[in-house]
């Protein structure tokens, strides 16, 4: 298999750190294409646990090339900070195995100010999002706004100067607005030029490279963060991120044709969760959804927040595995239904007495859809570390053939546990 573009059917959390990481063995070149450091992969490599936010995953192993595209929003401070992190514990990074697009939009501590202060003065639970406060709703907003300061500028002080007047004749506005003071020009050029050439050290024309490196036949394995769900066009807006998540950014967040994904992997987990604010149908406030957190352990990896949980929503899986063209799944984390007496799946909605077989765009109908639910037997046996079909109880391989078919997308892998080995690779 060539390219493959690793995508979060669901509301992020997934378990695609693991997955990335098992692929990224086979692969040559590992890239990051949207997001920021609101992402939160766990890997766990012989035992070591690697919490990796704005690197992509590939860092923590020998021999790859880890590439951060223009699609990112980057915390330079963070990245730095996070070097330093993995750096100790015995990884090596450097400008011959890490690489940053120059064209990447950098987070400026004054957009997670922003981030913060809007979240903290919303009022009500609706204009909440939730967001993991971290800069990157303003980053993308300034992006598109034409006035973000791109990794490029920090090589030339006059434009780097020109940026930030540019930005902060936006923020200043904002911030008196919010009852935040104005921002300090001098110290944040002073701190963005004291960072300056350690980031710049991996600054290239990535959309170069990795065109090159394509033709030369290295594989390239695209890293999504978040999940289809928080899609900025697709989610569950306005409780979504700012970017586009789905496998097409794959390429306009990395500078490929869209030709250069061959594969789109879903990442899944075998029931539902979702961190933040927003729509939830399937979602449990009752025993078996704190079952499903505790044995799930559902807290953020970014922000520590306890996850919201509910059974399989296949018609919500459907939708974004249509939404990324996937070619399978990877299913996760199935273990945490071992001793579950039934299990539910939810096969479609029904909103003001109207079924439907998809999520309706329409908040308002979002807010009201009751899942319908098809309840299959659960099984008493432990599937944890399950290594082949033949270690599954009869009742979990119907659950994963059910979920197959509700989806029209099938299973290519099946994660046990959070270690590598740990995982089923249909064929
Ligand atoms: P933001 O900070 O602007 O992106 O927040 C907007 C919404 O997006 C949600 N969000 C997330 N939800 C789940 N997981 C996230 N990151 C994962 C993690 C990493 C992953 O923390 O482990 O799985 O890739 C993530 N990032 C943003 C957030 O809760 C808001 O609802
Ligand atoms: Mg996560």
């Amino acid at each position: 298999m060539a390219n493959v573009v690793v995508v979060g059917a669901q509301w992020g959390d997934e378990g695609k750190g693991k997955i990335v990481d098992w692929l990224s063995e086979r692969a040559d070149v590992i890239a990051r294409f949207q997001g920021g450091h609101n992402a939160g992969h766990t890997l766990v490599i012989n035992g070591k646990v690697y919490k990796l936010n704005a690197l992509p995953s590939g860092v923590v192993r020998g021999g790859k090339l880890s590439v951060i595209g223009n699609g990112v929003v980057l915390d330079p401070w963070h990245l730095l900070k996070e070097i330093d992190g993995i750096r100790a514990l015995g990884v090596k990074i450097t400008p011959e195995n890490l690489m940053i697009a120059e064209n990447t939009a950098l987070i400026m501590p004054f957009h997670g100010e922003l981030d913060r202060a809007r979240e903290a003065q919303a009022t009500g639970s609706s204009a909440k999002i939730g967001t993991t406060g971290r800069g990157i709703g303003p980053a993308y907003e300034d992006k598109v706004g034409r006035r973000v300061i791109r990794v490029a500028d920090l090589a030339d002080d006059e434009t780097l100067q020109q940026r930030v007047d540019r930005a902060l004749v936006h923020h200043n506005a904002l911030r008196a607005g919010l009852g935040l003071e104005a921002i300090d020009r001098e110290a944040l050029l002073n701190d963005l030029r004291a960072i300056a050439p350690e980031v710049l050290k991996y600054a290239a024309p990535v959309w170069k490279v990795l065109n090159e490196l394509r033709r030369a036949g290295k594989r390239i394995l695209f890293e999504g963060a978040q999940g289809s769900l928080l899609d900025i066009d697709f989610g569950t807006y306005p409780y979504v991120t700012s970017s586009n998540v789905i496998a097409g950014q794959a390429a306009t967040g990395t500078g490929l044709g869209p030709n250069a994904v061959d594969y789109s992997l879903g990442i899944v987990k075998a029931y539902t969760t979702r961190v933040g604010m927003g729509p939830f149908p399937t979602e449990l406030d009752d025993e078996d959804g704190n079952r499903l957190g505790t044995r799930g352990h559902e807290f953020g990896t970014v922000t520590g927040r306890k996850r919201r949980c509910g059974w399989f929503d296949a018609v919500l899986v459907r939708q974004t595995c249509a939404l990324s063209g996937m070619k399978g799944i990877a299913l996760t984390k199935l273990d945490v239904l071992d001793g579950f007496e039934k299990i539910k799946i939810c096969t479609g909605y029904v909103v003001d007495g109207v079924e439907y077989d998809y999520l309706p765009t329409q908040a308002a109908l979002q807010a009201k859809a009751q899942p319908i639910y098809e309840e299959l037997d659960g099984w008493s046996e432990s599937t944890q570390g399950a290594r082949s079909w033949n270690d599954l109880p009869g009742a979990a391989v119907k659950y994963v053939r059910r979920i197959e078919e509700l989806i029209q997308c099938p299973v290519a892998m099946l994660s046990t546990s959070p270690e590598r080995e740990d995982t089923i690779l249909v064929t």
